[in-house]
Formats: structure tokens, sequence, C-alpha cells
């Protein structure tokens, strides 16, 4: 179905994006925000020809948001290594026949002179990650205090900490934190290939305490995990079939690490990864969609791609958690090359 035939949805405000000038829907229509995806429905979007399906991305990111901004975040690895889970794509497990240096907590000092550097590089959110299945409760205390220096700077904050019951996520809320990220990282049917110490239900259940805790959700997934079409269509379709759709999607090429598991899959094309992303565009059309992991790799006419599929929003920063992400003055020069511009810059 095209766009030109779909209902007239009639606008409302959006307090995420301004009118812009870029905007060429000026008319008004704006998709209409569904929570009742199913798999079949998001197969056959991400099958559509090329053109088609990044025109329709390309509507529904301008019925929301001006396609020339980019949302920038910043990640800090705040607790390294040790995992007691075994996610087969991570570096930081425990489990696998090589992995990272387990660290301790860092202290919060520290993290707040890596915050402000970020404040200073252009980032508008400060991620913090750590390596748990789930926080003890003074590993909790820290991270409140951490969240509330770091939004002190003026930052968005998010974390990352594995699982939550309601208590920590009300917690957390109370300490100022804005948004928490939890990945559903694939389908409910390819979960236990990747995964065998949590469930598909777990992650859910903690998506569900930090909702309820009022708290900003950022969930997504990895794509090359050697999971095919049909999962890749699955995992879209269970994001957007949550009951709100989380406000950040970010959307992880995987990075092969040595090592892993995962280290020989097989590498996913440019073009199969932005079709991913132009689906998280369109059946979520007011989240930021987030290019996450796997830009090092990426030429800058992949990312160009990506962007015209709809995702607008990366991390910056020469380090993700454990891996390398493209340096600073890279992505300076990427944007620009682009026309496009930090989501925290003047209009
Ligand atoms: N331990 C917490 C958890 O699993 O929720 C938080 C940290 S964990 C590293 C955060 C996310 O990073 C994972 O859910 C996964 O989607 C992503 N990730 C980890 N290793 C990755 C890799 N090698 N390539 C791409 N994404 C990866
Ligand atoms: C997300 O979806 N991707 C980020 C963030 N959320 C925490 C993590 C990517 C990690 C990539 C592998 C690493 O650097 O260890
Ligand atoms: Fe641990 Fe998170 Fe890595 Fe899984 S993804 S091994 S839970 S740090």
């Amino acid at each position: 179905m095209l766009w030109s035939h779909a209902p007239h949805v009639p606008r409302h405000p959006d307090p995420r994006s301004g009118p812009s000038p870029r905007n060429p829907n000026p008319g008004g229509w704006q998709p209409e925000i569904r929570h009742d995806w199913t798999r079949d429905e998001v197969a056959a979007l991400i099958d559509l020809p090329f053109p088609e399906l990044i025109f329709r991305a390309q509507l529904a990111h301008r019925a929301y948001f001006d396609p020339t901004r980019v949302q920038i975040s910043t990640l800090l690895s705040i607790k390294t290594g040790g995992c007691p889970e075994d996610c087969a794509y991570c570096p930081q497990s425990a489990l696998h026949e090589k992995s990272v240096k387990a660290e301790r907590l860092m202290a919060l000092e520290k993290v707040l002179t890596e915050a402000r550097a970020a404040k200073a590089a252009g980032a508008g959110r400060f991620c913090m990650g750590a390596a748990w299945r789930s926080p003890k409760e003074r590993d909790l205390d820290t991270v409140c205090a951490m969240i509330k220096g770091v939004k002190s700077l003026g930052l968005e904050t998010c974390v990352t900490l594995g699982m939550l019951d309601g208590d920590q996520s009300r917690r957390l809320k109370e300490a100022g934190l804005d948004y928490y990220n939890h990945n559903l990282d694939t389908s409910p049917e390819y979960y236990d290939k990747i995964i065998t110490t949590r469930t598909y239900q777990d992650r859910l259940d903690t998506l569900s305490n930090v909702r309820d805790a009022g708290i900003n959700v950022c969930c997504g997934g990895i794509v090359g995990m050697g999971e095919d079409e049909s999962d890749r269509a699955g995992l879209i379709a269970s994001l957007a079939s949550l009951p709100q759709h989380p406000e950040s999607v970010p959307i992880n090429l995987l990075v092969r690490v040595e090592g892993t598991p995962l280290a020989e899959a097989e590498a996913v094309d440019p073009i199969t990864f932005a079709r991913v992303v132009a689906a998280a565009r369109i059946t979520m059309p007011a989240s930021h969609v987030r290019l996450a992991a796997g830009r090092e790799l990426m030429s800058d006419e992949a990312h160009a791609l990506v962007f015209l599929a709809g995702a607008n929003s990366i991390f910056c920063g020469d380090k993700l958690l454990t891996t390398p992400n493209p340096a600073e003055h890279r992505d300076r020069k990427l944007l620009a090359n682009l026309g496009m511009k930090p989501m925290t810059e003047g209009h």
C-alpha cells in the first residue's frame, strides 16, 4: 500500500519536533501510531522494492522530525566485563572463550569527568552501561548518585544495568533518570539461540517495570546474528507492538568480536540493514531510531543510506562500551558533508 492510499489522519502536535522548513508535509498528514503490527506485515515492509520502502520511511520520518537533525548520545561503560549472562554477541560475558577483563564499578568523579567531556563535544544524552544481570542494592545507590551528577550538568541521562524490578525502577526515576536501555535484541523465536540465561519474558517484564515507573524506554535489537529476515521482522513487530513505543529504538549492527560465539557470523550488507531501519521508522514513526553499534566498519555511503532510511540518532565518541566507534572528527565531517546537524544545536 502506498502512503497516497493511506487514510487522512489529522495532525497533532509532537513536542519533540517543532515545525520545520524542511518538512515537506505541511498539509499535516501524520501516519497513525499503531501497536498491532504483525510479523507478516513487517516482513512485507522489509521486502518492499527499495525505492518504495525509503519513500515510505522518509514520509514517516518527516511527519514527526526534521530529517536534517540527529540526536547525539555518548556511551560510557561504568562497569565492564565479568557478566554472568551468556549473550552470544557480547564480549563482556564471563562465559565465553575470551572476554574483556572484568573491572569494578567506576568511581563517581571519573564518570562526571567523562560526562563533562561528552557535553563539551556536543552530546545531548549521556548513557552509562553496566555488565550486570541486574544491579545489586549497593551498586544501585552509586548509579543513582551518577544519574544526579550527570543530570546536574544539563545532560539527559540513560542507563542500562540489566533486569530491574519495580522498586529498583522507581529508585532510578527518583534519582532523575530520563531513559532506561533494555533491548529485546531479536525475535522471540530466535532468542534462545542467542541467550539461554534469561527469557524474552524477563526482558518484557523489565520494560514494563521501567514504563510503570515513568522512565522513557530505549529498546531495540541487533542485526547480523545469523537470524533470517522473518526474525528481523519479528524483532520490529515486537518493538512496535509494545503498549507504548520505545522513545528510542537502537538498531545495532553486530560488532563481531573475537572469542564470542558470533565472531564468525556472516556479515550483513548495508542495504539489508537499512531495510530494517526503515521498517523501524515506518512502524514507530515518532520514535528516535538510532544507528547504534556497527558504525566503525560502515562507509560514509552506508551511513547516508541508513539516515535516508529514517535513522536520526547515533552514539558519538571513539568507543562504544568496549569496541571502537568512529572518531569524533570523522562524524563531524560526515554530518557536515550530509548537511546534517545535532539536535542540540539551535535551528
Ligand atoms: N547488561 C545489560 C543488558 O544486557 O541489558 C546492559 C549492557 S548490554 C552490553 C547493552 C546492549 O548492547 C545489548 O542488549 C546488545 O543489544 C548490545 N550489544 C552488546 N554487544 C554487542 C555487539 N557485539 N554488537 C552489537 N550490539 C551489542
Ligand atoms: C545499544 O543498543 N547499543 C549500545 C547501548 N545500547 C548500550 C551498546 C553497544 C555495545 C557494542 C559492543 C561493545 O562496545 O561492547
Ligand atoms: Fe551481560 Fe549485557 Fe553483555 Fe548480556 S549483553 S553478556 S547481559 S553485559
